[in-house]
C-alpha cells in the first residue's frame, strides 16, 4: 500500500467516540480511515473524469465505481514495488492505495506525454506504472492472465539460478535486470464475463500444476457490458466451476465490505507468501455506473435492479461504517473528503495544462532503443571449424543439417546464458524424469527432435513440456520476459499458433510501444513452418508469414539454410525484441544448405538479405524453401538460355533488405518475387509495390510474382504439387521476365 498521508487535524477525528476498539480483521482505526480515503479518491476521480468527458476534455473513460474496497483491501495486503500487480480498468482503487497517484491518472486521460503509462498512447484506465511493479495492460479481456502465470514463475527460477540473475554486456541482459523477492507474490484481476475466456482456463491450470504464487481476483458485477452472469457463467456462480482446482486457496467475499474483503485477501495472500500455491478470490460486487461512457445501462437493466447495487455502493457503506464504529464523526468525514477534492482539482488544473506528445514520437519504442539486431553489433568473423566441437555425437567439422544445427546453437547459448528457458508441447526429453535418470527411455526433444538432450543437459526448470495450450505458451513467455528471462519457446507448427495470435497482435508485440518503453518482452517464438512435404496437407503445410510481418514490434526472420540458421537463431535470442523465427520444416533434414559449425558465436545481422548467386538478367527476391527451387530454376535457365539470374535470399522479412532489393534490380530491371504463401495479399505482394512505386523508372519489365495458388494446400502430391511453387513455375516465369 502507498504511504498513509491522513492530516493531523482529521487524525483529531479519530477515536472521538467512546465506543471500545472493534475487531477489524487486523486494519487499525487508522487504517481504516486510509482505506475510505483511497476510496473516495478513487470515486471522485471518476467522477471528475466523466465530466472532463462530457466537456470533451479526455476522450475516453471507464470507471471502477463499486470495485474500490476489493482494490483497497487487495493493496492492503500487497507490497508496491515487490509484489507484482496485472490489474484490469476497474482497479483504480487498488493502484492509488499502492501509490498512484490521481495526476498520474489524469495525465493519461489527457493524453499527455507525461503520462507515466503510456505517453499518451492508451486509453485511461489502462495501467502501467513501472516502480510500482504494475505492469503494462491492453484493452484484452484475460490476456494479462497468462502474463501474471509468466511472471509467477521467475522468482522460482531466479532463486534456482542466481547467477543468472546479474546483468551481462553485448547481449539483451545489459539493458534488463532480474529483481525478484523469494516470496513475492502476483496479482491478477478480471470481470466475472471474462472467466469465459480461454485464456483464464489455461492460466488456473498452469497456476494449480506448477503451484505458483497468483492470486486470481475476480470482480463479479453481475454484469458483462450487458451479458448478465447467469448467460456467461454455467450455474451463474464461478466460485462453484474451479472449486476443484488443487493447490488453490479459495475466498469468496461480499467485495463491497471493505473489512471482510481485506479479511479474504489477507489469508489468500498468505497461502501465495508460504509458497503453497495459488490463489482464488471471487468478490461479489457492484458496477454502480454504466460499463462505460459509451453504455447506456438504463437499456438493459430495470430502475428497481440499478437501486438495489446504489444501495450496496461500498464508498457509502464504508463512509457509514466509520461513523458507526465511531472512527470518524461527520466532520473527520467532511474534512477528510474536502482534502482529496482539494488535492484533485490541483491535479486536475495541472493536467489539463500538461503537454500533448510530440507528432513525431509515433515511431519511438516499437522495437527496442537500445540494441538494434540490423546493426554491425551482429556482425560475426565465423570462427574456424573446430573439428573438436562434437555434438549429439557429430563432429563439428562435419556438415550439419539445419535441423542438427539448431539444435546445437540452442545448446550453446543455453550454456552461455542461463536466462534462457524453453517451453512447448513435446519438447522436453522427458516429463518423468525417472524414466531418464533410470536410462529407460532416450527422451523425445520435439516433434522433430530440434529440442533433443537439452533438458537432460540443462534440466527440467530450464527445458519443460507445456499443456497444449498456445496462447499460455506465448503469454507466459510474455510475463517471463517481461521480468528479464529468455524464453525459446515452441509452437509446434505453425498451422497451430492461430490460438496465440491475440497474445502476438495484441500483447507481446505491443508492450513496448504501448508502455512507452515502460516494459518490454524479448524473447524467441520458433515454430516449424511450410509444405512440400508429400502429403502435409491442410494442417500440416501452412505458410502466412505476412500476417506477423503486419505486425509492427515483431521481428520476423525465416532462414533457408543452415549456416543462416545458426546466426540468426542466436542473433534472435540475443537481441532485445521479440521474434518469431520460422524453420522450414522440409529444410531440415535437406542435403541442400548442410553447413560446418561455426562456432558458439557466429551472429547474422538482421536485415541482411544475401545474394545467393550474382546476375544481370533478373532480380529473383525470395527465401525460405524456395530459394533451392529458385536456384535449380536459375541454373537450368542459364545453362539452356545462357540467362543470368541474380538470386536474392531475404534472409529475414522483418526488418527486410530493401538497399539490397533496390541495387539488384536497378541493375538487371526486372525482377520476380517469388513466395510459398498463397498469391493474393502474400508478403511478396509488398515487396513487388515497393518495387512499382520506388524504382519503376528502373524497369523494363511489370514486377512478376510466383506464389501458391489462392486455396490451401491439399495431401494428394499431385495436387500439392499443383498448387505449392515448383521449379517449373520459376522456369518458367524467370524466361518470360528475361525475354520480355
Ligand atoms: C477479448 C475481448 N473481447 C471483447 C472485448 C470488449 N469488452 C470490453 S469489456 C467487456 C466486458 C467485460 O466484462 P467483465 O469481465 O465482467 O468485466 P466488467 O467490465 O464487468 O468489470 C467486453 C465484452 C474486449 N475488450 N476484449
Ligand atoms: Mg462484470
Amino acid at each position: 500500500m502507498a504511504t498513509t498521508k491522513t492530516d493531523p487535524k482529521l487524525a483529531a477525528s479519530v477515536g472521538s467516540s467512546h465506543k471500545p476498539a472493534g475487531n477489524y480483521e487486523g486494519l487499525s482505526r487508522e487504517q481504516l480511515i486510509e482505506f475510505y480515503r483511497f476510496m473516495y479518491m478513487s470515486r471522485r476521480v471518476d467522477d471528475r473524469e466523466i465530466s472532463l468527458k462530457r466537456q470533451q476534455k479526455i476522450f475516453f473513460q471507464i470507471s471502477g465505481a463499486g470495485h474500490e474496497a476489493i482494490g483497497v483491501a487487495a493493496a492492503f495486503t500487497l507490497k508496491a514495488g515487490y509484489d507484482w500487480f496485472f490489474p484490469y480498468y476497474r482497479d483504480r482503487a487498488l493502484c492509488l492505495a499502492l501509490g498512484a497517484t490521481p495526476y498520474e491518472m489524469l495525465l493519461q486521460g489527457v493524453g499527455a506525454a507525461a503520462d507515466p503509462s503510456s505517453g499518451g498512447r492508451q486509453m485511461p484506465s489502462h495501467w502501467s506504472y513501472p516502480k510500482l511493479n504494475i505492469v503494462t495492460q491492453s484493452s484484452c479481456t484475460g490476456t494479462q492472465i497468462l502474463h501474471a502465470v509468466g511472471c509467477a514463475e521467475v522468482a522460482r527460477y531466479a532463486k534456482a539460478h542466481p547467477q543468472a540473475m546479474q546483468k551481462a554486456a553485448g547481449d539483451y541482459r545489459e539493458f534488463k535486470e532480474v529483481a525478484s523477492h523469494e516470496d513475492e507474490v502476483t496479482y491478477v484481476s478480471l470481470g466475472d464475463g471474462t472467466t469465459s475466456e480461454g485464456e483464464f482456463w489455461e492460466s488456473l491450470n498452469i497456476a494449480s500444476i506448477r503451484k505458483l504464487p497468483v492470486v486470481f481476483c475476480v470482480q463479479d458485477n453481475e454484469y458483462a457490458i450487458s451479458v448478465p452472469v447467469e448467460v456467461q457463467t454455467a450455474g451463474g456462480n464461478i466460485s462453484r466451476l474451479v472449486k476443484d482446482f488443487p493447490n488453490f486457496h479459495f475466498e469468496e467475499v461480499d467485495g463491497t465490505d471493505p473489512v471482510a474483503s481485506y479479511a479474504a485477501f489477507r489469508r489468500a495472500v498468505s497461502h501465495c507468501r508460504a509458497g503453497d500455491g495459488p490463489a482464488f478470490v471471487h468478490a461479489h460486487v457492484i458496477r454502480q455506473y454504466s460499463h462505460s461512457f459509451s453504455d447506456d445501462e438504463k437499456l438493459y437493466r430495470p430502475e428497481a435492479e440499478r437501486q438495489r447495487d446504489t444501495d450496496h455502493d461500498p464508498v457509502h457503506r464504508t463512509q457509514m461504517f466509520l461513523i458507526r464504529e465511531g472512527i470518524l464523526d461527520a466532520n473527520g468525514v467532511n474534512r477528510l473528503e474536502k482534502q482529496v477534492d482539494d488535492d484533485l482539482q490541483i491535479a486536475v488544473d495541472q493536467a489539463l495544462n500538461a503537454e500533448p506528445p510530440r507528432p513525431e514520437s509515433v515511431t519511438q519504442f516499437v522495437y527496442s532503443p537500445d540494441l538494434d539486431p540490423a546493426s554491425s553489433a551482429f556482425e560475426s568473423e565465423p570462427a574456424p571449424v573446430n573439428p573438436e566441437h562434437a555434438h549429439n555425437g557429430k563432429k563439428g567439422s562435419a556438415p550439419k543439417t539445419t535441423a542438427d544445427m539448431i539444435n546445437t546453437v540452442l545448446h550453446d547459448e543455453m550454456k552461455r546464458d542461463e536466462r534462457i528457458v524453453m517451453f512447448g508441447e513435446d519438447i522436453a526429453d522427458c516429463s518423468r524424469e525417472e524414466y531418464l535418470e533410470k536410462r529407460l527411455v532416450k527422451g523425445k526433444g520435439g516433434v522433430f527432435k530440434l529440442t533433443f538432450g537439452l533438458q537432460c543437459e540443462f534440466g527440467s526448470d530450464r527445458v519443460f513440456n507445456s499443456p497444449i495450450a498456445e496462447a499460455s505458451i506465448v503469454g507466459r513467455a510474455t510475463g517471463m520476459a517481461m521480468r528479464g528471462l529468455k524464453p525459446v519457446v515452441e509452437i509446434q507448427f505453425f498451422d497451430y499458433i492461430w490460438p496465440a495470435m491475440m497474445q502476438m497482435r495484441n500483447e507481446l508485440s505491443v508492450i513496448r510501444w504501448r508502455s512507452n518503453n515502460g516494459f518490454s518482452a524479448p524473447c524467441v517464438i520458433r515454430v516449424p513452418i511450410g509444405g512440400y512435404l508429400t502429403g502435409g496437407a491442410i494442417y500440416h503445410s501452412q505458410c502466412g508469414e505476412s500476417i506477423f510481418t503486419h505486425i509492427p514490434g515483431l521481428r520476423v526472420v525465416f532462414p533457408s539454410n543452415a549456416l543462416d540458421a545458426a546466426g540468426l537463431l542466436r542473433t534472435a535470442i540475443r537481441c532485445d525484441d521479440p521474434v518469431l523465427f520460422l524453420e522450414h520444416k522440409r529444410l531440415y533434414r535437406e542435403s541442400y544448405g548442410r553447413a560446418p559449425y561455426l562456432g558458439p558465436d557466429y551472429t547474422v545481422p538482421f536485415g541482411k538479405a544475401k545474394i545467393v548467386q550474382a546476375g544481370s538478367d533478373v532480380s529473383v527476391i525470395t527465401y525460405g524453401a524456395v530459394v533451392p527451387r529458385a536456384l535449380q530454376a536459375a541454373q537450368k535457365l542459364e545453362r539452356e538460355h545462357g540467362i543470368k539470374i541474380e538470386l536474392i535470399d531475404l534472409r529475414t522479412l522483418n526488418p527486410f533488405d530493401w538497399e539490397t532489393i533496390a541495387a539488384s534490380v536497378q541493375k538487371t530491371s526486372r525482377a520476380l518475387v517469388a513466395y510459398e504463401d498463397s498469391l493474393s495479399w502474400g508478403y511478396g505482394a509488398e515487396i513487388a509495390a515497393r518495387i512499382g512505386s520506388e524504382l519503376f523508372e528502373h524497369l523494363d519489365a511489370p514486377v512478376k510474382r510466383v506464389a501458391a495458388t489462392d486455396t490451401f494446400v491439399a495431401y494428394q502430391p499431385i495436387l500439392e504439387d499443383t498448387i505449392l511453387p515448383q521449379t517449373a513455375d520459376l522456369y518458367r516465369a524467370m524466361k518470360e521476365l528475361a525475354e520480355f
